[in-house]
């Protein structure tokens, strides 16, 4: 292939691709390839978001790729579920027994075959293309996938109108920056960038999040509230606008819906109330809300990042909206860098139903489930509300066994003797010790994909670096053999990942400029709410949505405080987060020997005076428990965690805990407000010395 514009030797090459990983960047990647060995992957200097560099965890890429521990071959289950004990076997033997079990159970009713699949890769054809297709076809139900962003996702469509905001690079001209929930520095190293040339460019930058994170570290304030109060916070601060006037009346008028109801319910949260919900001071809410007003008069623009830190609480979807409402209150959309940016990923025109086929179903709408409840959902018989139980579970892209809420019965419902579990996996991972059958994939240096953003607006182009590692083969591939296997004739089934590249944008992305720079930028406006044109059913900022009423629910946000709230149960009197570890992604990278050296092993981060309330020592083994179930792990006694509040950094494969488990043991499987999302930092513990 003509890949190599810029190819120095004769065996040497660079090529193109893209970051898969689930994370806002989506970096743009240069693999330099030597004899078809791939020795280095950098970040393209020519993608102006990228700007040439790499977070340490995708920068060791080739080490994951050539990791000894690969899976390069079918694998087949000897041993008891759940022991990891698996043979190698060939690729046909392996389709055609999951063929032959897939069609008696779908003979039967195909609602008992459940996808379960996430963002391991984040690209639109080894995602859902040719799997969608394949489960569409088949009649399996559906799979929710609500296990990270659905409630602040749902929060904004219900607000602004879409997955829409600021663009990240305006954030340099910013003059005050308030990072909401998002430890940048950890998870969105590139908009750290522009936040940092802000800051040398004499912004203010004001953190708010429990945990005093690398990112807090760099700021200029430290908001330390307590999880699942920041709808109370952003309430409170739309109180005191109100009372000093720190308002934009002619962009209330023009460009919002509802601001008179809204302006009723925030008077109800002077800042004395909303303190004590949120454990900080009255002081810090009035501070706050004086430097976010002050930009009101001055004409300053003032911006938000939010992030999904926030949302994973059960009120992260009223939080999400009010947060998202606070720039309209200032009119800071005026300005370009002024306004808030949660997730840019509903400026992309993705072709959905092309590439997944939804015709497929035929007419059939079969029953969806949950990710978010896979635990209970494993365990639950066959019930005229639910339908028939769970007999056969497809993973790929995912590691439901680590990453899923309250491991208890997540594994439990994995261990079942009678489910039939397919994980298609680069490594053996918590999940894949319970699969009948392990198929192995390849990694993004192997295969062709199609890449959307959320937290940029470029499309980007990966191709494949290198041939598949042994008999690794593309997701697509594996679905397209399994069709065939299962006896599907469809066209579509027969699609190459080329041609499935080009169907993911169609006509709106020109794919001859992705086929020559690797990415291909969106046409979007600076400022794209200075005149309304909020993408509402009503044009505007809806303060009031009436979608929201026509469901039962409140047109109007509010707090709504977390299911476990802090310091509601004496017999778990801390409130428990599970941020990532900076050099992990999600259970990804793990296993990656340089990256889990740096890590050590799993911490809790606690407050040293909540441990001398426990006489727990640094750097010991301690308990951390609650009803769901234990934890046991080494403590870290440090300023990082707040009084009351301790940090449970993730997300650690399970085998590499002291007993096998992770914080995920601890998590509770209830939901968010909006968006059936789960609720991972909603959870009370105590902790204890082991
Ligand atoms: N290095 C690295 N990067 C990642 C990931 C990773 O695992 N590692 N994960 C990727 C994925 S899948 C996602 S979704 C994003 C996640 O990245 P973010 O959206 O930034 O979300 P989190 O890292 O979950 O949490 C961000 C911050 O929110 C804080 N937080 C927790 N609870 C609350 C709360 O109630 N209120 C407030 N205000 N803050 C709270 C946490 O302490 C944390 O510092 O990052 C992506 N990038
Ligand atoms: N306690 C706690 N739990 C959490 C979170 C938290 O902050 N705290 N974060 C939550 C969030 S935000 C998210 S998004 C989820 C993430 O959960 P998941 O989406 O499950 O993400 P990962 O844990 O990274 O696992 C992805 C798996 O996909 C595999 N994979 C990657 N590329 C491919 C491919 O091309 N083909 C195949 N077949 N497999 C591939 C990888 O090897 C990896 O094992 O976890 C959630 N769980
Ligand atoms: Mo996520």
């Amino acid at each position: 292939m003509p890949h190599n514009p810029t190819s120095p030797g004769a065996q040497m090459i660079q090529i193109r691709g893209a970051c898969p990983h689930d994370c806002p960047d989506t970096c743009s990647l240069l693999t330099t390839v030597e004899n078809g060995v791939a020795i280095k992957v950098q970040g393209n200097p020519a993608h102006p978001h990228t700007a040439g560099s790499l977070c340490t965890k995708v920068s060791r890429y080739t080490e994951r790729t050539y990791h000894p521990e690969r899976v390069l071959q079918p694998l087949k289950r000897i041993g008891p579920k759940g022991s990891g004990q698996f043979a190698p076997v060939s690729w046909d033997a392996a389709l055609a027994d999951i063929a032959t079990r897939l069609q008696a159970i779908a003979a039967v009713d195909p609602q008992a075959i459940l996808p379960y699949s996430y963002a391991g890769t984040m690209g639109l054809v080894q995602g859902e293309s040719i799997a969608a297709r394949f489960f569409n076809k088949l009649g399996a139900s559906l799979l929710e996938r609500t296990i990270c962003a659905s409630a602040g996702g749902e929060g904004l469509v219900h607000t602004l109108g879409g997955k829409v905001g600021m663009r990240v690079e305006f954030f340099a001209e910013s003059k005050l920056i308030i990072i909401w929930g998002s430890n940048s520095i950890t998870s969105n190293l590139h908009f750290w960038r522009h936040a940092n040339e802000a800051k040398r460019l004499g912004a203010k930058l004001i953190c708010i999040d429990p945990r005093k994170s690398e990112t807090a570290d760099k700021c200029h304030e430290h908001i330390a509230l307590l999880p699942g109060t920041d709808g109370a916070l952003a309430l409170s601060l739309m109180q005191q606008l109100i009372q000093h006037d720190w308002l934009d009346h002619d962009y209330l008028a023009r460009y919002t819906l509802g601001w008179g109801q809204l302006r009723e319910r925030a008077l109800q949260w002077p800042p004395e109330r909303a303190a004590a919900v949120c454990g900080i001071t009255a002081a810090q809410i009035e501070a706050l809300a004086r430097d976010y007003g002050a930009f009101a008069n001055s004409g300053q623009p003032a911006a938000i990042r939010m992030n999904y830190g926030l949302q994973r609480v059960h009120g992260g979807g009223n939080a999400v909206r009010l947060i998202a409402m606070l720039p309209a209150l200032i009119g800071a959309w005026r300005h370009r860098a002024g306004g808030v940016l949660l997730s840019s990923s509903g400026a992309f025109p993705v072709q959905k139903a092309a590439l997944q086929r939804p015709d497929l179903l035929a007419g059939r709408t079969p029953r969806t489930i949950n990710m978010a409840t896979i635990g209970d959902d494993l365990l639950r018989e066959a019930s005229p509300e639910f339908g028939p139980k769970v007999q056969a579970l497809m993973v790929y892209n995912s590691n439901p066994v680590a990453i899923a809420p309250d491991s208890a019965r997540v594994v439990a419902g994995f261990a079942r003797e009678d489910l039939f579990t397919v994980v298609l996996e680069h490594f053996q991972t918590d999940t894949a010790d319970y699969a009948d059958y392990i198929l192995p994939a390849t990694t993004q240096l192997e295969h062709w994909d199609v890449h959307s953003s959320y937290g940029h607006t470029d499309a980007l182009l990966n191709r494949p670096a290198i041939a598949p590692l042994g008999q690794a083969k593309p997701n697509t591939q594996i679905f397209r053999a399994l069709a065939a296997h299962m006896g599907f004739t469809e066209a579509c089934f027969a699609d190459t990942d080329e041609a499935l590249c080009r169907q993911a944008y169609g006509d709106n992305v020109d794919f001859n400029v992705l086929l020559d720079q690797g990415f291909a930028t969106l046409p979007m406006p600076d400022a794209p709410f200075a005149q309304g044109n909020f993408p509402t059913p009503s044009g505007r900022c809806e303060f009031f949505s009436q979608r929201l009423v026509d469901r039962g629910l409140d047109g109007l946000p509010d707090h709504v405080p977390n299911h476990e709230v802090p310091g509601s149960a004496s017999a778990y009197p801390l409130a428990m987060i599970s941020p990532p570890a900076r050099n992990f992604l999600n259970s990804s990278f793990v296993n990656v020997t340089s990256l889990r050296a740096t890590e050590g092993e799993p911490l809790l981060e606690m407050h040293p005076q909540d441990a001398a309330a426990r006489q727990i020592q640094d750097g010991s083994v301690v308990r951390v428990f609650n009803a769901r179930g234990t934890y046991r792990c080494r403590v870290s006694l440090n300023q990082r965690a707040r009084p009351g509040v301790v940090n449970g950094l993730g997300v650690w494969w399970r085998k590499f805990g002291l007993d096998g488990t992770n914080v995920n043991q601890l998590t509770s499987q209830a939901l968010t407000d909006l968006g059936h999302a789960p609720t991972f930092y909603d959870c009370l513990v105590e902790v204890q010395a082991a």
